[in-house]
């Protein structure tokens, strides 16, 4: 069976939704990230870069185990062992691998250090909190131009690019986002938010969900000497 060592975060969120929309057969093991767990050796074995999600699959091409890190492979890894979520034409296909690449280096990236600006960061840096907030206001607008074309993001099908963009789309309002702005955005949010197997994903180790600002102990392990420390 499947083994994703995860936590109820965005990237890890893509992961659950996708094992839970596939169909497959999986467990959950928990990586504390504001513990340190990514830290530990038997979770550096399988990613060399201690970031949430990776996974493990003993079952991986020609019957031999594979691990993987780095969502959007994994999620194209699971949507080509199930055979659903990825387009089989070409066309189709290369589409939703750019909106996948899109979320990957655009999306992910900038909606997290907007993020770490405005929220993590000691002290507010005006520079930094404009660029990142512009930026993100743009990929919002990027976004919504696409989905004022077609329905999903890689065309007429719900796919892995979907999968991998929604779970950063939720809680517009931690990034100064009002929703109305960006109309076929929200058509499209609401559209991948009521699905059952979405809901299911997002629900996985929620009990998890740090509820509250950040401590120290969490401060110093995600940004301080403990995280580049680390080999
Ligand atoms: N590009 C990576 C990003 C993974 C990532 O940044 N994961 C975060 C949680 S969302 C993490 O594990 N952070 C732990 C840390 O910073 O030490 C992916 O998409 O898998």
């Amino acid at each position: 069976m499947i083994k994703a060592y995860s936590w109820p975060t965005p990237n890890g969120h893509k992961v659950h939704i996708a094992l839970e929309e596939l169909g497959l057969p999986y467990t959950v093991v928990p990586v504390d990230i504001g513990k340190g767990d990514q830290f530990k050796p038997e979770f550096l074995a399988i990613t060399p870069n201690h970031r949430i999600p990776a996974i493990v699959d003993p079952d991986g091409p020609g019957g031999k185990q594979i691990t993987l890190f780095e969502s959007g492979a994994i999620l194209i890894y699971l949507a080509e062992k199930a055979g659903k979520l990825i387009p089989k034409d070409a066309h189709a296909r290369y589409k939703c691998l750019e909106w996948l690449m899109f979320q990957m280096g655009g999306i992910g990236p900038m909606f997290g250090q907007f993020g770490h600006f405005a929220n993590y960061a000691p002290e507010k840096i005006p520079y930094a909190i404009e660029r990142y907030q512009n930026e993100v206001r743009r990929l919002h607008g990027v976004l919504d131009k696409r989905l004022s074309q077609v329905e999903y993001l890689a065309g007429d099908a719900y796919s892995i690019a979907d999968i991998i963009t929604y779970p950063w789309l939720r809680f517009p309002e931690r990034r100064n986002i009002d929703m109305a702005e960006y109309p076929n955005l929200k058509r499209w949010f609401d559209m991948v938010d009521a699905r059952p197997a979405v809901q299911r994903g997002v629900a996985v180790l929620s009990e998890n969900q740090r509820r509250g600002s950040m401590t120290d102990a969490e401060r110093e392990v995600l940004f301080g000497k403990t995280q580049f420390a680390a080999r």
